[in-house]
């Protein structure tokens, strides 16, 4: 048995927010289906094309496990159809533009008419107020939602990061927010509405950098390099390049081989802990007890005279020589990983965290499997469905409909060209 098993979600889901949330809930058990416009289908499934033809990396990369019906919600047709998708389904998942559920019809006052017991869990750019009605994307929510202006080094402009803090990271906020409203259903048989905004989903993974902004009215950020290098704090938490978030001075280090490697680099971090430890392992035993190095404190305008060194010393071997090195000490240090040697990873595979996928139109791919490991609600990973594949088994075996009023519907063109 999966742990969602029976639940039934209406996925109006597309690009990736909500599809990365939809998916996780599909590896949980719960049957998705996901509702595309006839003929064209999530716009991810022709973005950033490498086998011509087939469906994009993007689309099937976020979809899988998921069954696919076509339909067309703005014919009368095509709105019956949705109306018996609502009145079926305990969720429905959408991350449209503001307002296009409900020019549609689909309100959230007229979703509860039809079925008071659904969870309607929408993600949107921004909560209510000035930018309710903007179209969001990854980039502007990391903007918005404080990441932007504090990644990055002091002296360069803002910075984005690679991973999707706004998209995947807000559909994560979303599923949780499912499961927990499923939850509460199972006391007050009630439904209720979920709604995610990709500002807040980013400012929550930020929490730390507004931690740090209430700080400064305390004084500077000592942990921060800027502290060491005597530069003073304005009035907003400044970019700290790579220093680490936590209190623990930390930087990336280059290792063996950066001059052709582009990844050829090590997170370290001297932690207080483990400082007799660093002092010995790069060969500098007397900062154990020298003044200005034996305390935290006393260290802290010296960070850069002591990355260097240690730098120095990284710089003799290789990234995982310097992983080998340190871990037996409890030195935390970590590997810049590319994408490549994440790739390559074995034991990645043997987990299910990387996944080889089948597929018919592109052949096998690589995809990431479930995050998150249940021991008791097992993961395989299916691949997404083609446009359209699902539509007939979804009217007939998960609607009911037959015969004539099967034809019907089919002949209408509200469910496209049904295979
Ligand atoms: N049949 C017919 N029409 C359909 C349909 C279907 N199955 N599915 C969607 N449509 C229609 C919508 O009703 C809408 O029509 P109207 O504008 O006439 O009401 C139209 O398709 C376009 O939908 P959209 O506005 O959501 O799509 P977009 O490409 O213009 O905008 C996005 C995309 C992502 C900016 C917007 O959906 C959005 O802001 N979503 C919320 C935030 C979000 O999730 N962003 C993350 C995106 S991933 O980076």
């Amino acid at each position: 048995m999966k742990a969602l098993e029976g639940v039934k979600i209406l996925d109006f889901t597309h690009v990736q927010s909500g599809p990365t949330c939809t998916q996780l809930l599909a590896w949980f058990g719960a049957d998705v289906i996901k509702v595309e416009r006839p003929g064209v289908g999530d716009a991810t499934r022709k973005q950033l094309v490498d086998v011509p033809g087939a469906d994009s990396l993007y689309f099937t990369m976020l979809n899988h496990n998921k069954r696919s019906i076509e339909l067309n919600p703005k014919t009368p047709e095509g709105k019956k159809v949705l109306t018996r998708l609502v009145e079926e389904c305990d969720v429905l998942v959408e991350n449209f533009a503001p307002g296009a559920l409900d020019r549609m019809g689909f309100s959230w006052e007229n979703i509860q008419t039809i079925n008071p017991r659904i969870i309607m869990a929408s993600i949107k750019g921004f909560g209510p107020g000035k930018y309710q009605d903007c179209k969001v994307y990854e980039n502007v929510a990391q903007c918005a939602g404080g990441s932007a202006s504090t990644t990055g080094f002091r002296d360069g402009p803002p910075l984005v990061t690679g991973a999707q803090i706004g998209d995947s990271g807000t559909g994560l906020h979303l599923a949780l927010g499912i499961v927990t409203a499923l939850f509460q259903r199972e006391k007050s048989g009630r439904g209720q509405k979920v709604s995610a905004a990709m500002q807040d989903g980013v400012l929550n993974l930020a929490r730390v950098k507004l931690r740090d902004q209430q700080r400064l009215a305390a004084g500077p950020l000592e942990e921060y390099s800027q502290f060491g290098e005597g530069i003073p704090f304005g009035d907003a938490v400044p970019r700290a390049g790579n220093d680490s978030g936590g209190g623990q001075p930390g930087r990336i280090l280059k290792c063996k081989g950066w001059e052709q490697d582009p990844n050829a680099y090590t997170y370290f971090i001297i932690q207080a802990a483990i400082w007799d430890k660093v002092c010995d392992v790069i060969g500098e035993p007397e900062w154990k007890t020298k003044d200005g190095f034996a305390k935290p404190k006393d260290r802290l305008d010296k960070l850069n005279q002591i990355f260097d060194r240690i730098e120095q010393w990284t710089m003799t071997m290789t990234k995982f020589e310097v992983m080998d090195t340190c871990n037996p000490h409890d030195i935390p240090v970590g590997p810049i990983l590319s994408m490549k040697e994440i790739m390559e990873d074995e034991g990645l595979y043997a987990t299910g965290t990387l996944v080889k996928v089948p597929h018919p139109e592109r052949g096998e791919y690589v995809s990431v499997g479930c995050p998150i490991k249940l021991s008791d609600s097992d993961v395989k990973v299916e691949r997404s469905p083609l446009l359209g594949e699902h539509t007939r088994q979804i009217l007939s075996d998960v609607l009911g409909y037959a015969g004539t009023e099967l034809d019907e519907i089919i002949a209408s063109g509200a469910v496209g060209e049904v295979k």
